[in-house]
C-alpha cells in the first residue's frame, strides 16, 4: 500500500463519515486513488451500516434459453446465429425440466430469436409456475422487453402487465452495457442505449416489478463513463426506488479480445467499493462470482458489496466467454464462502426477502436441504 497519504480520498472519506452524497467530482477521485484498502474500508463501513456483517445468497438457476440472436455485439461470445452449428433453442419442457422444487430464482435471459412467438414467452413462465409454483421468474433484461415490444407491436407496458400476469416477479440488470454513445457505437451499435434501457426500467419500477442493474466494466470504457453509468441509475433511482441491487461484471475477453486481459482483481474491488460509495439509494451490491471468480467475490464482502448471487445451477453466457469459475456452486459452498469472509451467510429470495440466516455453524448441514 501506498507510503505517501492518499489523497485522492480525504473528500470522499469526509462526506461519507457526514452523510454527504458523493459528485462525479469525488468518484472520479476515488477511482484515482492508490490506497485501495481505504477505500475498502470506507465502503465496508456503508455497507455494516445497512447490513451489519450479512452477505447474501439465493438458490438459483440461470436459464439461457436460446443463444440465436439477430444482434451481433462485439463483446458477445455466447449470441449466434440460426442454422449454424453451434446453435440451439430450447423447448418450453427443456425449460421447465431445469427447474427444481428447491429453486427460489430461476434467472432467464437468452438471444433474441428472429422466429419465437409472443405465446411461446407467456407459454414458458405459465408451464414454470403450473410445475413449480414457488419459483419466483426473473426475466429478460430491458433489451429483450425492447425486442418483444416492436417485434409483437405491444408497448411496453403491455409487454410488462402480460410477462407478471403469467408470474414474471423481477427485471434482471442486463443489457445497461456502459451507458456511453461512443462506446455503444463502437461495441454494440444495433443495441438500445441508456434512454431507453432507463425508460423501460422506470415503466417496470411504475408498475412495481423491481429490477437490477448491470456495468459491463474493463474493455473500451473510461472511469469517467463508468461514474456516469452509475450517476444515471443513482438518479432513476432516486425516482421509485425500483432497483434492487447493482451487479459490476467485468468483461471477460474469451475469443471477442476486445482487449487481451481481463479486468484486474484490485479494478474488481475499486469498482464494487465505489458503486457502494456513490450508489447510496441501491440497498444490493452483488460481487458476481461467475465473473470476479469465488476469491475475489469473497473478498469483495469486505469492499462494500452485500450479496454473492447464487447456485446459478448452468451459466452460459460467461462461460462461452471462458469464464474460468465453475458452471454452479452448491448451498454449501455459497455459505462456506460467506462464512470464510467472516461475514453471516443469508440465504434470500428473488427479492432479497429472508429465507434462511445462517447465524450458527450447524445449521448451513442440518436445518435446510441440500
Ligand atoms: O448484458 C456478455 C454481459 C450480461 C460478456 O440481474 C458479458 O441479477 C462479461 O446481466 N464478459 C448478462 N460480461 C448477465 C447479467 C446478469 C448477471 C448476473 C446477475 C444479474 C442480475 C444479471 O452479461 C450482458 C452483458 O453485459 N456479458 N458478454 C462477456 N464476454
Amino acid at each position: 500500500m501506498p507510503s505517501r497519504p492518499d489523497h485522492a480520498l480525504d473528500a470522499g472519506e469526509v462526506k461519507v463519515e457526514r452523510g454527504e452524497r458523493l459528485t462525479r467530482k469525488d468518484a472520479l477521485a476515488l477511482f484515482a486513488a492508490r490506497d485501495v484498502i481505504r477505500l475498502g474500508r470506507l465502503a465496508d463501513r456503508v455497507k455494516r451500516a445497512r447490513w451489519t456483517g450479512r452477505a447474501h445468497f439465493v438458490i438459483n438457476r440461470q436459464i439461457n434459453p436460446t443463444n440465436v440472436c439477430v444482434l451481433s455485439c462485439k463483446f458477445c461470445d455466447f449470441a449466434t446465429k440460426r442454422g449454424r452449428a453451434n446453435a440451439y433453442a430450447m423447448t418450453i419442457r427443456e425449460v421447465v425440466d431445469r427447474c427444481s422444487p428447491e429453486l427460489r430464482e430461476v434467472h432467464i435471459v437468452g438471444g433474441l430469436h428472429p422466429d419465437w412467438t409472443w405465446d411461446y414467452y407467456l407459454e414458458m413462465f405459465r408451464a414454470i409456475k403450473a410445475g413449480f409454483p414457488q419459483i419466483q421468474i426473473k426475466a429478460w433484461t430491458a433489451v429483450e422487453i425492447d425486442f418483444f415490444s416492436k417485434k409483437f407491436r405491444l408497448s411496453i407496458e403491455e409487454v410488462l402487465r402480460s410477462l407478471q400476469a403469467v408470474g414474471l416477479a423481477a427485471l434482471p440488470g442486463g443489457g445497461a452495457e456502459v451507458f456511453s454513445e461512443r462506446v455503444r457505437k463502437a461495441l454494440f451499435p444495433f443495441k438500445i442505449g441508456a434512454p431507453r434501457w432507463l425508460e423501460i426500467h422506470r415503466i417496470a419500477h411504475q408498475l412495481g416489478i423491481p429490477t437490477n442493474a448491470t456495468l459491463l466494466y474493463g474493455h473500451m470504457e473510461t472511469y469517467e463513463e463508468r461514474v456516469d453509468h452509475m450517476l444515471k441509475l443513482r438518479d432513476l433511482q432516486d425516482e421509485a426506488q425500483g432497483f434492487m441491487s447493482f451487479i459490476p461484471l467485468a468483461y471477460l475477453p474469451g475469443k471477442t479480445q476486445v482487449v487481451a486481459r481481463q479486468a484486474s482483481a484490485m479494478e474488481d474491488l475499486k469498482t464494487v467499493a465505489i458503486a457502494r460509495l456513490l450508489l447510496d439509494n441501491v440497498p444490493h451490491i452483488k460481487a458476481y462470482w461467475v465473473t470476479m471468480g469465488e476469491e475475489t467475490a469473497s473478498v469483495a464482502l469486505h469492499f462494500g458489496a452485500d450479496d454473492i448471487d447464487g447456485t446459478i445451477g448452468e451459466e452460459k453466457i460467461m462461460h462461452a466467454a471462458e469464464a474460468a469459475s465453475p458452471v454452479s456452486l452448491t448451498r454449501g459452498r455459497l455459505v462456506e464462502l460467506i462464512r470464510e469472509a467472516g461475514c453471516v451467510p443469508v440465504e434470500r429470495d428473488a427479492l432479497y426477502r429472508t429465507v434462511h440466516v445462517y447465524d450458527d455453524h450447524a445449521s448451513c448441514e442440518s436445518s435446510v436441504p441440500q
